[in-house]
């Protein structure tokens, strides 16, 4: 098989090396503490990490597992986070990702940005999803109609990644899942957006290991190139969804992502082009879809008129961070907004995550303020 020339979810080599900032926030811990599987594979940290000192904005808010691909959302004045629970399952890695391994999903709960930070145990397991055989990739969250809807991609039986969704009537489950995936829905990184007229929408997908390209031509092809390299960049997918949260309400149609020149991005521009990792968030009455470009490792966003798009492309929100995947949410909390992301500060290794948090500006013109998470 084909293997593209930098390879998906391998270390990234991080060359991060004096001061920045050592910690301006409060570290905090889980509840359900066991500290040792941390400490223990931080021992093992990459030689090319540990021989230069990056300093971090933000501090990791779990310190006892591994999380990543954080969600975060406010429910009833609280934030609550659904992230990837990352472990080392001793899969080999490769560039399908096969590495991220991950069986189970904890919800952590914040009372305040700067918190205590508590670990609601397990929310839903791989076991218990009758459909699902492998690699519990980034969830997604909702709340309508007094339940809470968890929403996660999975590989199915024939290794086909399908998305599903899980309900609770608390906002840390523990969550029950559909005996079967969301109809219609296939790739990876379900973000679930209700926009101010109750209306819901689904975006996801991931080229590469999340098999997006794999759909190019309406029906699942196993054999399909990681990504084009001609032509038009592929485009992330979205859904309105249904009343009921538990399926798609209409087709599946193309997020359009246009450069300021009004133009699709080529394949080849890996810098712009989207890879996975969507979100969206409103902000002054327009609508701002974020999403990792992968092997160049930013998280970038633009900016539309409608949830269903067009969006033009802005600039990046993020910038790379310690590790290869880059991933994230925005949320609004008491009158201030912020971004939740990872890195790979505890372990080095760039499967095994742990999620932060800090601020994010808009600016008076509507653009946001990048980020730097991590500075040489
Ligand atoms: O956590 C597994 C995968 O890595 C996610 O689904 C991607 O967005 C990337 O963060």
């Amino acid at each position: 098989m084909t293997r593209p020339n930098s390879a998906k979810y391998l270390p990234l080599v991080f060359l991060a090396a004096s001061a920045f900032n050592s910690g301006c926030q409060k570290q905090t811990t889980s509840d359900n503490a066991s500290a040792t599987q941390v400490q223990s594979t931080a021992t093992t940290q990459d030689t090319t990490t540990a021989a230069k000192t990056p300093q971090y904005l933000s501090q990791p808010l779990v310190t006892d597992i591994y999380t990543a691909d954080p969600s975060a959302h406010v429910f009833n004045g609280k934030i609550y986070i659904y992230p990837s629970h990352d472990i080392n399952a001793g899969t080999p890695e490769n560039d399908n990702g096969d590495h991220f391994d991950m069986r189970d999903y904890h919800v952590f709960s914040m009372d305040d940005v700067n918190g205590k930070v508590t670990d609601h145990g397990v929310a839903l397991d791989i076991k218990d999803i009758p459909w699902a055989k492998r690699q519990l990739w980034a969830p997604d969250a909702a709340f309508k109609n007094g339940k809470y809807y968890l929403y996660f991609p999975v590989k199915d039986k024939q290794d086909i990644f399908r998305i599903g969704v899980a309900t609770s009537s608390s906002p840390t489950g523990p969550f029950k899942p559909e005996a079967k995936p969301i109809e219609g829905s296939f790739s990876i990184d379900p973000a679930v957006y209700t926009d101010t007229d109750g209306t819901s929408y689904m975006y996801f997908g991931g080229i590469w290991g999340g098999q997006l390209q794999r759909w190019a031509k309406g029906k699942y092809d196993s054999t399909a190139a990681p990504e084009p390299t001609t032509g038009n960049a592929l485009l992330p997918k979205m859904a309105k969804m249904r009343k009921d949260m538990l399926g798609f309400d209409g087709p599946v149609k193309d997020v359009v992502i246009l450069g300021e020149d009004g133009k699709p991005f080529p394949a080849t521009n890996h810098d712009k082009r989207f890879f996975e990792a969507a979100w969206l968030h409103k902000y002054n009455g327009k609508y701002y879809f974020s999403y990792s470009t992968g092997d160049t490792h930013n998280i970038a966003y633009a900016i539309g008129d409608s949830p269903a798009g067009p969006f033009t492309y802005k600039g990046v929100l993020l910038n790379p961070v310690q590790g290869w995947t880059n991933h994230h949410s925005v949320v609004e909390f008491k009158g201030k907004w912020y971004l939740f992301y990872h890195d790979t500060q505890l372990s080095g290794k760039t499967h095994l995550r742990n999620i932060k948090v800090t601020e994010l500006t808009h600016n008076p013109d509507g653009t946001i303020q990048t980020i730097t998470a991590v500075k040489s």
